[in-house]
This record gives structure tokens, sequence and C-alpha cells, in this order.
């Protein structure tokens, strides 16, 4: 009897997102990406739509289309400035643009991911001012910051509530704050606040979307930098009860890059099933020009066993070299390769992910 409860518990947080309130659009993207997670793993680009090493906003355009002919199924989006009350993101991507782009990805069947490196809130500088340990203890609830915090808030919301159908409904997205916060290059890392003060700007954060703005259709993902024990892993987790995906950032600066990436794809994973949570990888990005096979030989062998619903590689930008983007283009020396990762039936793309459903 008390195995059959604890079975149907964990059967019960399995079903859906942690917020009771979830639309139902949120709760079937939930319940599509666990289900997903077991016949493949995403790929997912970030600013996949919205530019690419030597284009910008060009309709119907992506990187990755342009080598192996399809959309990836995760389109990853980036809305630091919102909070400023700027039309142009830290990345010179139009908010206007990024709500179509939102749309239209939604509309093909695809998955949209938002990261969100908005400006510290204490010294004015950007999310990679660590000069003050302060910033997190300003913005909680009594902070000298609260209030501004707040601002930078209403601003989020009021672009998460646009984020609509054309029939009306409210388009699902992940939302991903606070993200590698087990290094400390941004204001909400390791060393710039405790893990109680990490916890409650999570809880406040989410509490105050949730219940002051009333926004449903978001599922929340937690996300870390390198970390070697679940222990580890799970110090800053601010609770199940607000957290949908569990996941990690881990880009290849090394030969030992392979091991490491297996090791946390491993916790991850395992944390992501005992939790009923779904497992992904948040952000990669590898020598995709020096190393001609880093897709099939570094990224898919080493995550190929493991149950994670995505991997995501960071952007392409257009004003900078073709040799600094993350995720493939036309005539880059691991082009041939990625044709290959895209056509191994462990990777899923949009096509794959609108067959499945
Ligand atoms: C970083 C870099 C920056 C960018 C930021 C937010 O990793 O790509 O150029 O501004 O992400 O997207």
């Amino acid at each position: 009897m008390m195995l059959l409860c604890v079975g149907l518990v964990a059967q019960a947080g399995k079903s859906g997102p942690s917020d009771p309130k979830a639309t139902p659009e949120a709760v079937k993207l939930y319940q599509n990406m666990m289900n997903l997670e077991h016949k493949g793993m995403m790929f997912g680009h970030q600013d996949a739509l919205a530019y690419g090493t030597s284009w910008y906003a060009e309709d119907d355009r992506s990187d990755v289309k342009d080598v192996c002919g399809d959309f990836p199924a995760v389109c990853g989006w980036e809305l630091g400035h919102l909070e400023l009350g700027n039309a142009c993101s830290l990345d010179s991507v139009f908010f206007d643009n990024i709500r179509d782009g939102i749309k239209k990805a939604y509309s093909r069947g695809g998955i949209n991911t938002i990261s969100w490196h908005f400006r510290n809130p204490l010294t004015g500088g950007t999310a990679w001012d660590v000069t003050s340990d302060k910033t997190v203890e300003a913005i909680l609830p009594g902070g000298e910051k609260h209030e501004l915090y707040k601002q930078y808030l209403d601003k989020l919301a009021l672009f998460m509530l646009s984020l609509k159908t054309d029939q009306g409904t409210f388009i699902p997205v992940l939302f991903r704050p606070f993200h590698e916060h087990t290094g400390s290059w941004f204001w909400w890392g390791k060393n710039l606040c405790t893990v109680d003060q990490y916890t409650a700007l999570w809880r406040f954060t989410v509490t105050y979307l949730r219940e002051t703005k009333n926004i449903h259709h978001l599922l929340y993902t937690y996300s870390t930098d390198r970390f070697t024990t679940s222990e580890e892993y799970l110090e800053r987790y601010p609770g199940d009860d607000l957290i949908d995906i569990v996941a990690f950032d881990l880009y290849d600066r090394g030969p030992e890059y392979a091991g490491v990436l297996g090791n946390c794809a491993k916790l991850v994973s395992k944390i992501a099933a005992d939790k009923g949570k779904i497992g992904a990888v948040s952000e990669v990005g590898g020598p995709i020009t020096s190393n001609p096979e880093w897709w099939t030989n570094v990224l898919l062998k080493t995550l190929r066993s493991y149950d994670l619903s995505y991997v995501l590689v960071w952007r392409n930008p257009f004003n900078q070299p073709a040799r600094i983007a993350f995720g493939p283009y036309k005539d880059c020396p691991s082009a041939k390769d990625f044709v290959k990762f895209y056509k191994d039936p462990r990777t899923l793309f949009l096509k794959d992910i609108q067959s499945l459903k």
C-alpha cells in the first residue's frame, strides 16, 4: 500500500507543470516534452529565427535550415534590455520581432525558450557586473531596489502576456532566468548571494508572475553551469513547486569536455526522472570550425544514451566573425557532419516533432 501511494505521488508529479493553474497549452507542452524525451533529443538554437552569420531578420530563414533543410525544434530567445523599456534586445533584436518569431515557431509546432540577461538593478551595470555582492539582497522584498525590480518584472510580464496566437490563447514558453548561477560571472551567481537569497529570488519572481500578474503559460527552467555531483546541482534548487525543467549549460573549452558533459547529462537525467521533471541541456557550444566532426563525435556521442528533452546551441551573431558561431551555418567546416547529426534518428528537429506529436 505504501509503495502504491509513493508511486501515485510520483505519477502526479510527472503528469503536469509545477503551476497548478497552468494553461491547457502549457500542460500540453509539458506533456509533449515529457513524451518526446523518450523518443529522442530535440535540437535547439539561440536566436535561430532572428539572424545568422550572414543575415538579419529574413523571413523563414535559419542558419540551421540553410544547412539541413529543417528548422530547429527549439528556438531560443533573449530578453535582456526589455527591462529598460528599449525596443531592441542587448543582442540587437527588436522585441516585436521576437514576439512574431515566437508566434511563428509555435504555429509550426515548435518550442520556444526565453533567457534574460537583465541588467544589474543595484549598480546599473550589465548582467555581468559582479562588482557588488548586494544586488540580490537589494531586489528582494524589503531591499532598496525591490520596487525597481518589480518595475522590471512588470515589463517582463507585459511581454509574456503579449505572447498570443491569432485565436487569443497564450503561447506557452519556457522561461530560464538566473542561469549559470553555479558560476560567479552574473550578479546572481554563487559568490554574489547566499543560497537563501538565490532561492528567495526565484520564489519571489515566480510568485509575482503567477499571482500578481496572473501569468500561467510559462514553464520554468533551472539551469546551472558545470557541476560534479547531484548535491552540487541541487544546492540552489528553489523547489519542485516552481521548476519544470532541470537543465545545465556547458561549453566545450577543452579535451575534458565529453567526460564532464557526459557526467552532467547522466546526473541531470536522473534528477529529472526522480523528480518527474523534464531534463535538458540548455546551452552548449563547441569548436565547430576546428573540429569538423564535433556534432556527431562529441555532442551526439556523449548525449545519445540519456533521456534529455533538448540540447540548445548558442547564437550565431550576425555582426561578428562567423568563426565564433555556435550553430552550424552554410559551408561551415562541420556542415557535412551536422547533416549526419540531423539525420540520426536520435536527434529531433521541427519536422520530427510535427510528425511525432
Ligand atoms: C552571451 C554572448 C553575448 C550575448 C549574451 C546574451 O553568451 O553571446 O554576446 O549578449 O549571451 O544573449
